[in-house]
């Protein structure tokens, strides 16, 4: 088996599609031509392997639920366990306070254990990370892009004031679905026949890509941007709900997934 296939034979096991989540190989010659002049080139091999990473809708209610109950569970047992209860414990939001950068964590750190027991050197770039100059140390929407996994509008007109980024639409989730991350193989080189498709472009007129730009830019919060693309598969009311907070109001909308009050 090549190393592309055992990679994406790993991917498969530890982050399935059952489970939310696909995988999309790309080279870094690719990537770096789209953001050429930019300080954003990754500084690797033109042939270089990487893979992206995102979350279909299902990663919500079945992975991401299966991992912050046991997390939670598992808090509770340890407050128990030192005799605290009720109002004793410390609030769940204090001390899980980005559950979902935590899961992501947790998701990639269990790869890049079964990465390495097959000997692949590899660096792990999450969609949230930030170089020393507080800059993205990616971009996630060019990456998927050129990964041909979700089509990336860049805004039409520029704004009159402040400034716009695009927006990438997925051909089955439309704007249902997140980045999370990509796999660097600094040791590994695609062949030259390696290509990839351009993902489909849903969106067709100058029109309709600003009216679904500024839906992403402007009224985010209401998350129309979302169902632009013609979504197939898309996030449940909760799923809304949860990603239209901010990330300390957000628990209210699984209280119930757990066994006991929050708080
Ligand atoms: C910084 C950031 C923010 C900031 C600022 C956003 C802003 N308006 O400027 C803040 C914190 C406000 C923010 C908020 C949100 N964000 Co945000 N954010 C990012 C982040 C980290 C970087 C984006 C960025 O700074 N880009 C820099 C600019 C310069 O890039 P650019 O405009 O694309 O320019 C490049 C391309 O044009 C490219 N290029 C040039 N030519 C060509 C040709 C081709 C063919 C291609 C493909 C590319 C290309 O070159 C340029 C650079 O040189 C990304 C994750 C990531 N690591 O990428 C998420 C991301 C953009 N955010 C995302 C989301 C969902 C949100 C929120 C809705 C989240 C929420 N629930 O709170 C909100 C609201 C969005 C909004 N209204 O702004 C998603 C977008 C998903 C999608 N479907 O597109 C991303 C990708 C995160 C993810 N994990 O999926 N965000």
């Amino acid at each position: 088996m090549d190393k592309l296939e055992r990679v994406l034979t790993t991917i498969g096991r530890t982050m399935p599609e059952d489970d939310g989540f696909e995988a999309y190989p790309f080279k870094v010659s690719s990537y770096n031509r789209a953001v050429d002049g930019s300080p954003f080139k990754l500084d690797y091999a033109p042939n270089t392997m990487a893979i992206l990473v995102l979350n279909t809708p299902k990663m919500f209610e079945v992975s991401f639920r299966r991992w912050i109950t046991e997390r939670v569970e598992e808090y509770f047992e340890e407050e128990e366990a030192e005799g605290r209860t009720g109002e004793l414990m410390d609030p769940v939001h204090d001390v899980i306070p980005n559950p979902l950068q935590d899961f992501m964590r947790f998701s990639m750190k269990n790869l890049s254990e079964e990465l390495s027991m097959l000997g692949l050197s590899h660096e792990i770039i999450h969609d949230f990370d930030m170089t020393p100059m507080r800059r993205p140390k990616i971009l996630m929407q060019t990456a998927g892009h050129i990964a041909g996994a979700a089509y990336y509008y860049r805004p039409v007109r520029v704004p009159s004031e402040g400034k716009m980024i695009g927006l990438s639409l997925h051909p089955r989730y439309g704007g249902h679905f997140a980045f999370r991350g990509v796999v660097i193989f600094p040791e590994v080189q695609l062949p030259d026949s390696f290509i990839v498709q351009d993902p489909p472009q849903i969106l067709q007129s100058d029109d309709e890509i600003q009216d679904a730009v500024e839906l992403f830019n402007v009224h985010w919060r209401d998350g129309r941007f979302r169902d632009c693309g013609n979504p197939k598969e898309t996030y449940s009311l909760r799923q809304r709900n949860f990603f239209a907070k901010k990330p300390e109001e957000r628990w209210v909308e699984i209280e119930d997934w757990f066994s006991r009050p929050l708080a």
